[in-house]
């Protein structure tokens, strides 16, 4: 790989795989590219040795932040164990834990090259607080990052857990998630914020996809801009003393009209244990677990 050259994709000499073909796609039951000619990231769609042979060499750290916050400190260990088995494997990581209770970090054994780094927050009394609070501490712990480095950054929720291979095939500019409760549904379904007054806006007519909060990233930089703008918006939004229905995802879906996501994975990359698996879902790679809310937020 040429230096200066580094963020080309290359593979190496003599690897071989199935041939591709432009008229033949293993999958016809989903769409596997947007209207703006983004990739959607379906199981079938993608070869993962190939694609780890091209990211591999390129010696990229994988950042993913979480945050634990009051009671949620009991979904860390699941999540933290299974990334161990499934998320970026043979890859770094770097997962940042944002927690108020860090006595209560679990001790998990991590393979050579992945860390884990423990960050105090305050304890919040409603749990909207938590939501308006990722996104500043998001973009804080990207300013942190060496300027100008190629790295790549995933934001996850904590009450979740892997179930299988999510790596080098979701690696993108700006990577947003369809949320499985919506992609079926028609756009006028999406619970979008419908209040003009909120920065969150969206109007009938307008969106995509609904995209969860729950998962995104992208490139450092990327994921910098998106951040710092739904926290502006989020903030300006409160000074007018309106929040939007669903928080920061909400701030999240709008961002993602005006700046479409340059990869789009597919809801394998974010179900819900509850939901009983659809057709065209091969494999469950990443999925909130069951909870009760009334249990485990502050209020
Ligand atoms: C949805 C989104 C979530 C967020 C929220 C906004 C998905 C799957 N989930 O989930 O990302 O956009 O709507 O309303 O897309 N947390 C704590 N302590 C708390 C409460 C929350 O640490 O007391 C953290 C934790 O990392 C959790 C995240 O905030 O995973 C999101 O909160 P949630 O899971 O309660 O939100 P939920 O399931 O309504």
């Amino acid at each position: 790989v040429a230096v200066g050259n580094e963020f080309h994709l290359v593979a190496p000499e003599h690897l071989q795989y199935e041939q591709p073909s432009i008229v033949q796609g293993s999958r016809i039951d989903v769409v596997a590219v947007t209207p703006w000619l983004a990739p959607i990231v379906w199981e079938g769609t993608f070869n993962p040795v190939l694609l780890d042979s091209i990211y591999k060499p390129k010696n990229i750290t994988i950042i993913a932040t979480v945050f634990a916050v009051g009671k949620y400190i009991m979904f860390l260990k699941r999540f933290l164990e299974t990334a161990e088995q499934h998320f970026f494997v043979g890859f770094k990581v770097h997962i940042y834990v944002f927690t108020d209770r860090p006595n209560e970090v679990p001790p998990v054994t991590m393979a050579s090259g992945r860390r884990l780094i423990v960050r105090l927050v305050p304890t919040a009394k409603r749990w909207q607080e938590i939501s308006a609070r990722r996104m500043e501490l998001i973009q804080m712990v990207i300013e942190e990052q060496l300027p100008n480095n190629r790295n790549y950054i995933f934001c996850l929720d904590v009450d979740s857990q892997f179930h299988g291979r999510w790596g080098s095939e979701s690696l993108g500019g700006l990577v947003a998630v369809t949320h499985p409760g919506y992609y079926r549904d028609p756009r006028s379904k999406f619970p979008y914020e419908r209040r003009p007054s909120s920065r969150a806006y969206l109007a009938p007519g307008e969106g995509d996809f609904y995209y969860c909060g729950g998962a995104f990233g992208g490139l450092l930089q990327e994921v910098h801009h998106l951040a710092k703008t739904c926290r502006h918006n989020f903030e300006a939004d409160a000074q007018e003393g309106i929040e939007a229905a669903w928080q920061e995802e909400s701030h999240l879906n709008r961002y993602m009209w005006i700046n479409k996501p340059s990869k789009v994975l597919s809801p394998e990359y974010l179900w819900q244990d509850f939901k009983p698996r659809n057709p065209e879902v091969h494999i469950v790679r990443f999925s909130g677990v069951v909870k009760n809310y009334a249990d485990i937020r502050p209020n």
